[in-house]
């Protein structure tokens, strides 16, 4: 019998990484994942596909580790001998690294470094994916493909673009199997409760069921190009499948504003927004990213992805889930 792939990912508590971890688990990967030790549980995401690990067929195995703690990624290197590894680990909010950009940079940017250099000094041969973001472009107007330059407004696009060239650079340099998935924004029920499609959908959801009465949001102009996470990380494996390494978007190719995914999430309820939501300065950002809509044309023809969730139905997804999940 064959030895099961390896795959490690980083990140695995957050939204993409227990949809990655499902997906691998289901093609019959042998996963692990690094986690961070908390004070709380912060498991939640994951805790559905837990297995005991002294169950024989157990194939999800976690690991403590942090992003700024080098030797214990090149331990896990050494102990875990992945041939896959999914960098999704990341100080991951724009606004908050604006609060905090030395730790961003830290974790966001260098970390990508200390995971790199420990696969090099674990001596072990792996394909690399690098969590690659719309946020780079920052400023460049659209549409963003693989050749738009990066012109980053935050912290967090700065730290981004970082990894980018730090992941490039091991594949030029030393020749390692290193991908950048540029990918644009996805969301999901399992987003994180403050990123703004998942803030509206519960704050759509509660109101409807008389828990809250408004909705704070900051700037309703900004655009995006919301996608469904569960898609785009089947995108980051089918890139670690391809024959040679090269960069990737993963987009829509859809535009719509804030103020349109509130509209959305609204209308699932049957609600007018403009009586609920308000205006609160404090979610602005020092800089802001107006406009991010991507062309994903080299996903397409190289790896025969394209995204089928577009944000209207995204939007009744994500309203719908927290209306099933709220308990009044
Ligand atoms: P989340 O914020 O949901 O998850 C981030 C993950 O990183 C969590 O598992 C978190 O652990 C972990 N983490 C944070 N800091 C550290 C650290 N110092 N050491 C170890 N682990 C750490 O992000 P997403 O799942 O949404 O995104 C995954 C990656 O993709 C991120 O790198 C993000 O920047 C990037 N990205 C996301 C996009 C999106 O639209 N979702 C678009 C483009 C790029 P814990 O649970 O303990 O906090
Ligand atoms: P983003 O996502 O910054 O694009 O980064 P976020 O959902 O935080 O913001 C999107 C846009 O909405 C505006 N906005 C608000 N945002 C938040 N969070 N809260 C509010 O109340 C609010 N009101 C308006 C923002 O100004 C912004 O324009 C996400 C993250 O997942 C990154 O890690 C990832 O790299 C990028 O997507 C692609």
């Amino acid at each position: 019998m064959t030895e099961p792939k390896r795959a490690l990912i980083t990140g695995i508590t957050g939204q993409d990484g227990s949809y990655l971890a499902e997906l691998l688990l289901s093609k019959g990967y042998e996963v692990h994942g690094i986690i961070r030790r908390a004070s709380t549980f912060n498991t939640h995401r994951i805790d559905h596909l837990y297995q005991d690990p002294h169950d024989p067929d157990a194939k999800l195995f976690l690991h403590y580790g942090d992003l700024t703690d080098a030797s214990r990624l090149v331990t896990l290197m050494e102990k875990v001998a992945p041939h896959e590894v999914y960098h999704l680990a990341a100080q991951s909010h724009v606004r908050v690294s604006f609060d905090e950009p030395e730790y961003t940079g830290n974790t966001t940017g260098v970390g990508t470094t200390r995971l790199l250099e420990a696969i090099r000094m674990a001596n072990i041969e792996t394909r690399f994916y690098q969590a690659s973001s719309s946020e780079m472009f920052g400023a460049t107007p659209p549409p963003q493909n693989e050749d738009t330059p990066f012109y980053p407004r935050s912290p967090y696009g700065a730290a981004k673009v970082y990894g980018y060239w730090i992941a490039r650079n091991y594949r030029e340099a030393h020749g390692m199997f290193a991908v950048n998935g540029i990918l644009f924004n996805h969301e999901s029920p399992r987003r994180g409760e403050t990123f703004v499609t998942r803030k509206i959908a519960r704050a759509a959801a509660r109101i409807k069921l008389g828990i809250d009465k408004e909705l704070y949001l900051g700037n309703l102009d900004a655009v995006r190009d919301w996608g469904y996470a569960p898609e785009y990380v089947e995108g980051m494996w089918r890139m670690l499948q391809a024959d040679e390494p090269t960069d990737y978007v993963l987009a829509t190719g859809t535009a719509y504003s804030v103020r349109d995914f509130v509209e959305f999430c609204f209308h699932h309820v049957n609600l007018d927004w403009k009586d609920y939501v308000k205006f609160d300065a404090s979610y602005l950002r020092p800089t802001e990213v107006d406009s991010l809509i991507g062309n994903a044309d080299r996903a397409n023809t190289m790896l025969g992805w394209k995204a089928q969730i577009l944000p209207p139905e995204l939007a009744a997804i994500m309203t719908q889930a927290e209306i099933e999940s709220t308990t009044i």
